[in-house]
């Protein structure tokens, strides 16, 4: 597999507006987009720290898998993404070594990216996003 770096961190909050003063007033990053994700159920709010992302995630649904999560888990780190060149070939190899995939071809995420979705009982509890840029 060939990972590049840490894409984001997906974190779900149960509030945007009053998740977005701590990143920006205590850490003191900038909120630099703010998009809904509509077939994820979610709207989602970004920042940069060096090259990598903090993905915050709101449910717009409670059946959604952001509104599940808080419901069971409540608040907190929801998902690591990680950005690989050759998502469809990775997915592929994935596969070939047993590991249950929630996606087996890449589709649009935020920020116009491929990505796809490993199950988190195949990968120790972490749900893990696989990304990459169509335009690198
Ligand atoms: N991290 C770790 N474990 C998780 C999890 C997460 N984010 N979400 C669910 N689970 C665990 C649950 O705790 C549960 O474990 P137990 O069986 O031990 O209780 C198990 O997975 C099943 O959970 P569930 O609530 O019944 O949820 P579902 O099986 O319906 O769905 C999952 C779980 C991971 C398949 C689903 O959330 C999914 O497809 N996720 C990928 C898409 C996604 O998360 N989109 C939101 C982000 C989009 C974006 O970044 O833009």
């Amino acid at each position: 597999m060939n990972l590049t770096h840490i894409e984001h961190l997906g974190i779900a909050v149960k509030s945007l507006e009053t998740a977005i003063p701590y990143y920006e007033s205590v850490l003191g990053l900038k909120c630099y987009a703010i998009e809904e994700v509509a077939e994820q159920k979610v709207k989602t709010a970004f920042f940069k720290v060096g090259q990598t992302k903090i993905e915050l995630l709101e449910s717009t649904d409670p059946e959604g898998p952001v509104g599940k999560f808080i419901e069971k888990k409540g608040e907190g780190v929801h998902h690591i993404a990680f950005a690989v060149n050759g998502l469809q070939e990775t997915l592929d190899m994935v596969a070939d070594k047993g590991l249950t995939l929630i996606d087996k071809a890449p589709r649009k995420g935020a920020e116009g990216l491929n990505i796809a979705f490993l199950h988190p009982k195949s990968t120790f509890g972490v749900l893990t996003e696989l990304c990459e840029d169509p335009n690198k």
